[in-house]
């Protein structure tokens, strides 16, 4: 008897713990910051630089590094950044070559190494060693631009939320939030796609963070645990993708980003033409899951426990792995509607609805839909319900 009652309470603490999660209102998605000119591919500020050659270990891919960090430290001054290095033998034989991995964090500016989860967005940075001079426009910088993109929209938000709990002294009760772009190098192969020959960057890091550890008593037990969702943008920006739901257990991230989209796109906050969905799996939960994946730079995390939406097309563009991946072919529209949605999803994420835009935003009364989360992604949920 009393462990039914028992069962009884639990499940409905668990009904009240699923539904903190803010969606962003009408208003907030209208005032969402757009790339704009910045995505041209000749002489937008953010795309532009990275539209060409990037082999890593080449002074090339130095210049494209330093657009970044020129990027962070002029214009995203509140955030850190780290590069993390690691010097690997490659089967091109000759001297081993140095990846460099980006990493740009902003963490609530109270937040105690330990104690903070963070969203983590992920590109990768390098170029394809063959064929020769390929650029790899959709794979991937544009997505490296989509995820500057996204920092930049996000910033002044994530100032004025913060400085708001400072305000109110609502700090400090819960664990922290955290947002994270990592822009990683040497994912392609030199030669042929193998354990040893791919992943360069994400092997090395997955590695140093699985063996680095928090301080004693921390909340997480280090770097990679304090990852809530390692969302991996991938050959996006050629027109018409379809994007599947490749995991189980971030459906629910899945589901939250496709309904960005049918949303967005009503409001005509979207640009593309596109004859589908771009995440057209939002009602799999009933569906078959093959658990098939493609092998990309989420598999050193995702082996060591970590979360992940991965955002790859499936078919892949029909440029892939060609000559014709290159600024040209990326469709405008496409490019700027993945980066709108990246924001958006983060923004929801770090709970931004009433700081955006003016950071004014008025809540339309859309706000009381519920969404789901998954165990990990739901923690700091749980506590704001309980
Ligand atoms: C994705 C973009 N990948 C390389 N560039 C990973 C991959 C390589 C996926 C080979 C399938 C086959
Ligand atoms: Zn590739």
């Amino acid at each position: 008897m009393r462990r039914a009652f028992y069962a009884f309470v639990f499940s409905v603490l668990s009904l009240a713990i699923t539904s903190a999660y803010t969606p962003l209102s009408d208003s907030s998605l209208q005032v969402l910051q757009s790339p704009g000119s910045d995505f041209d591919i000749n002489s937008g500020s953010l795309l532009a630089p990275i539209l060409r050659v990037r082999i890593p270990g080449t002074p090339a891919i130095e210049e494209v590094r330093q657009h970044f960090v020129d990027f962070f430290s002029s214009q995203l001054p509140n955030w850190e950044i780290s590069l993390q290095n690691s010097t690997q033998n490659t089967p091109l034989g000759g001297a081993p070559i140095t990846f460099v991995n980006i990493i740009a964090t902003r963490d609530p500016p109270w937040a105690r190494e330990g104690h903070v989860e963070r969203l983590a967005l992920v590109a990768h940075y390098d170029s394809k060693y063959t064929p020769k001079g390929f650029i790899g426009a959709t794979d991937s910088a544009a997505p490296c631009a989509m995820l500057m993109h996204a920092a930049r929209a996000l910033d002044a938000a994530l100032t004025a939320k913060w400085e708001a709990m400072q305000a109110n002294g609502d700090f400090g009760l819960d664990e922290d939030v955290g947002l994270q772009i990592m822009l990683l190098d040497g994912e392609e192969a030199f030669i042929t796609w193998t354990a040893t020959d791919s992943l360069y960057g994400a092997r090395a890091l997955a590695q140093e963070w699985d063996s680095s550890f928090n301080p004693a008593m921390s909340t997480y037990r280090n770097k990679l645990d304090s990852i809530s969702l390692f969302m991996l943008l991938d050959l996006l920006g050629a027109q018409n993708p379809r994007v599947p739901s490749y995991f189980v257990t971030t459906h629910w991230a899945y589901k939250n980003l496709a309904l960005l989209e049918q949303r967005m796109r009503s409001l005509k906050v979207l640009k593309s033409q596109s004859s589908h969905p771009f995440l057209p799996e939002i009602n799999k939960d009933q569906g078959v899951w093959y658990g098939g994946y493609i092998e990309d730079d989420h598999v050193p995390f995702m082996a060591r426990g970590v979360e992940v939406l991965h955002i790859i097309p499936s078919p892949f563009p029909p440029v892939w792995h060609t000559m014709n991946d290159d600024g040209e072919h990326l469709d405008g529209p496409t490019v700027e509607d993945w980066a709108m949605l990246t924001t958006a999803f983060a923004a929801e994420w770090m709970d931004l609805e009433g700081h955006l835009g003016t950071g004014k935003a008025k809540r339309d009364g859309d706000g009381a839909m519920e969404h789901e989360a998954s165990e990990k992604g739901r923690r700091r949920f749980e506590k704001d319900e309980l």
